[in-house]
């Protein structure tokens, strides 16, 4: 920086804040995601992270690990909307902005490739519903048979026998849940799992991606946070990525992880920064925060990585050259 602007960035108060250069990188590869479920979805990213390959093709083999796994929130194997209807929604984004994604998608295995596609193949971001099965199939990729799995459909039925539409989802901690948040799905399954992660390269680069069945039992047609961008995902290569999960519609409100991203740009740690965004969901309505469950993900330039929640509960995985390890978010609530 020359002298000048140095001058003219501590007349600001600017200049405690010093943008890591590729030297003061400490921790690459590492690829970091939500959820205990990201174990093996860091291991799925980690095969190409060590490889020396980039971190687009490691997120991307993340997610598609996760929707292939039966698990309750992620891919066709998750829980429908309250049509019986299982729709996905997914995005991806790359370390230069690069970005693509796929809401309300049926009877298609990999949304997150086809998010991959959108990016790649069209001038545009996001399709949605009818059109972007249209674009998948168009592009490859198999029309599945739309049936529920066994998990999704048991589930299912339980819901239907009550039919309460309590769109509420990620709470993990019962006791602390407000009035119409199930904390567990009646089989004992907590209701939550979208898988967000975001990875670092050897070459510095960063990558994200998310893909979910969304809210379960949500209305035909409901998008969360996870497929837009600066909501349930941001990637900016010179400063960092955050991913989300829990209620999308309270990320939405306050664009979310292109908040968080935005702080690390002010100076602040990951954890800080998820922190700082998460106070403004609560600050705006504690009642109704006290109900939800929002989780914030975030990692900086140096690799350095970190995580706040509304409430207890929310957990994550980190994979690098040392470790495959779970942590446990820190809360406000
Ligand atoms: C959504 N944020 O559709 C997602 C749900 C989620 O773990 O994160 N579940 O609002």
């Amino acid at each position: 920086m020359d002298r000048k602007k140095f001058i003219a960035m501590s007349s600001l108060g600017l200049a405690a804040i010093k943008w890591p250069n590729k030297s003061s990188i400490i921790n690459k590869p590492i690829v970091i995601s939500t959820w205990d479920s990201g174990m093996a979805v860091n291991e799925a990213a980690w095969k190409i992270l060590s490889s020396n390959g980039k971190s687009i093709d490691a997120v991307e083999a993340g997610a598609i690990y996760i929707e292939d796994t039966i698990n309750c929130c992620v891919g066709l194997g998750g829980y429908p909307d309250r049509d019986g209807i299982v729709t996905l929604d997914a995005c991806i984004m790359d370390e230069k902005s690069n970005c693509g994604s796929v809401a309300g998608l049926e009877q298609i295995q990999h949304p997150i490739s086809v998010a991959r596609k959108v990016m790649e193949n069209t001038p545009h971001i996001m399709l949605v519903g009818n059109g972007a099965l249209q674009f998948a199939l168009e592009n490859g990729f198999k029309k599945e048979d739309g049936k529920l799995s066994s998990d999704a459909d048991n589930a299912y039925k339980k819901w239907l026998e009550k039919s309460d539409y309590q769109p509420e989802i990620n709470i993990e901690n019962k006791k602390n849940h407000g009035p119409f948040a199930p904390a567990f799905f009646d089989d004992g399954t907590p209701n939550h799992d979208t898988m967000g992660l975001v990875a670092m390269d050897v070459h510095g680069d960063l990558s994200g991606a998310v893909t979910t069945s969304g809210m379960a039992f949500k209305v035909h047609g409901r998008v969360g946070d996870s497929p837009i961008i600066g909501a349930g995902l941001f990637v900016d290569n010179e400063i960092g990525a955050a991913t989300s999960s829990g209620v999308g519609e309270e990320v939405i409100r306050i664009c979310g992880t292109h908040t968080v991203v935005e702080y690390m740009r002010q100076g602040y740690s990951p954890e800080m920064a998820c922190k700082k965004a998460v106070e403004r969901i609560v600050n705006r309505d504690t009642q109704k925060a006290s109900g939800i469950q929002v989780g914030f993900l975030a990692m900086n330039k140096k690799g350095e990585f970190g995580a706040y929640a509304i409430q207890k509960g929310f957990v994550y995985s980190v994979k690098t050259n040392n470790e495959n390890k779970i942590y446990t978010s820190k809360y406000i609530l």
